[in-house]
Parts: C-alpha cells; structure tokens; sequence
C-alpha cells in the first residue's frame, strides 16, 4: 500500500520463518566487535534505541568503516543475502513503486528498541545515493511517523508497523522527515521470542573507501 509519492507499506511481507532467521542473524551481529552500542549525538544526548551496522558504520553524522564511536573495531561486512532480500523488497512493491536500484545495497543498521526508546524525526541524507531504503520490522508494533522533505512538522502520517512489514522509502518519500514516536510493549508475537522491537534499514552508500 503506498502512503505517500515512493513510500510503500507492505505488511506481513516477511513470512514466519524469515522472521525468525532474520532476528537469529541479528542476535549474531549484536555481539562484539563492533557490536551492538549506545548512540551519542554531538550535544550530548543518548539515543534511545541501541544500534549495530553492518558494511558502513553510522554515528552522527556519517559513516566510516570503524565502529568510531563504540569499541573501533572494523565494522562487520555486509552479506550479500541481504542486497538480494533488499532488491526483493522494492520489487515487491510491483511497477508503480519505486525501481530497484543499479547499485548493491551496501549498509544495514538494526535498531533495537525496548518499551520506552524512541526516534525523534529526522531525515537520512548520510548516505550519497537516492537508492530506495527497505525497512524490515521485528518484534512489538511500533507508531511509526512519515513526515514530508519540506519541514520537521505537520502533517504526518502515522503507520503502525508490526513484525514481518516491509516499508520501502523511494522517489520524494527517500528524503522525507520519519520518527518513531512509540512502541507499543507486548505485542511482539508469542513464537519469536523477541522482547521489544527490531528494526533493519537496508540502504545503498554511494560511497568509496
Ligand atoms: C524514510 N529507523 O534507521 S524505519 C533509521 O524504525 C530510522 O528504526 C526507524 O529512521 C526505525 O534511520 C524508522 C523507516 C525508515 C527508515 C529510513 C528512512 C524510513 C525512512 C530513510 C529515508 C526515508
Ligand atoms: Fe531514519
């Protein structure tokens, strides 16, 4: 379903077991080195939600290829099972979505959210590419906000997204303000055996060493 100009939601997208082995593979990428850690922005906050990167590792703002801001261990590679899931993703979206993408998808980040972790809106614009960013979501339902390029305020969009959706962020939507304004504790399902939410971006760098 498209919810703005490039933005399409396509829920219960992955089945229960690429639900399962997709949480397995993170539960991996969590662990040290260059593992799962605690976001400081530049003024001294702390993001709520705690994040691992594969292929390009993010902090505020802009990527290297250390985990700079965690133990600065090289950042864990980026297998190629997940362009292809990536590709899959925007195909699904069918002809009036957005084209998949000539570049190979480089870089996932996997936020991990507990019952009171949230995202302030906020844009992308990090990565050097318009190549559509996939979204797989895990776990608890969360709100999800979508905004617009123009302006950090009204009007929104609010999605629930709950375990198994796809959201696929091309054409205009790629540069549009989003958040996560809540999670909505306990509703993850009972056979995956996740307490809070995880979410996957699937982005293209653009980038070079
Ligand atoms: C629209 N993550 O990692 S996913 C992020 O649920 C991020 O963890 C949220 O915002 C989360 O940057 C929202 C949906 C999403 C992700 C990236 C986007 C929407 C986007 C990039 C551009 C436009
Ligand atoms: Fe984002």
């Amino acid at each position: 379903m498209t919810i703005a100009p490039g933005a399409v939601h396509l829920p219960g997208w992955l089945d229960t077991d690429r639900q399962r082995g997709l949480l397995a593979a993170c539960r991996e990428w969590a662990r040290p080195p260059a593992g799962l850690r605690t976001v400081r922005t530049p003024r001294g906050g702390t993001m709520s939600a705690r994040q691992v990167c594969l292929g390009w590792h993010w902090s505020p703002y802009r990527y290297s290829r250390h985990a700079v801001d965690g133990d600065g261990a090289p950042v864990k590679p980026f297998p190629p099972w997940l362009d292809a899931l990536a590709r899959e993703a925007v195909a699904s979206c069918g002809p009036e979505g957005p084209a998949v993408p000539a570049e190979a998808y480089d870089i996932a980040l996997v936020n991990f959210y507990d019952a009171d972790a949230r995202m302030g809106m906020h844009r992308d614009a990090e990565e050097r590419s318009d190549a559509p960013v996939v979204s797989l979501s895990l776990g608890d339902t969360c709100v999800f906000r979508f905004g617009n390029p123009g302006t950090r305020g009204r009007p929104h969009t609010d999605v629930e997204l709950r375990s198994g959706d796809a959201f696929v962020f091309g054409g205009p939507s790629r540069a549009a303000y989003h958040g996560v304004p809540r999670v909505r504790p306990g509703t993850a399902p009972a056979w995956l055996g996740l307490t809070g939410r995880l979410n996957i971006t699937l982005r293209v760098s653009g980038l070079e060493d």
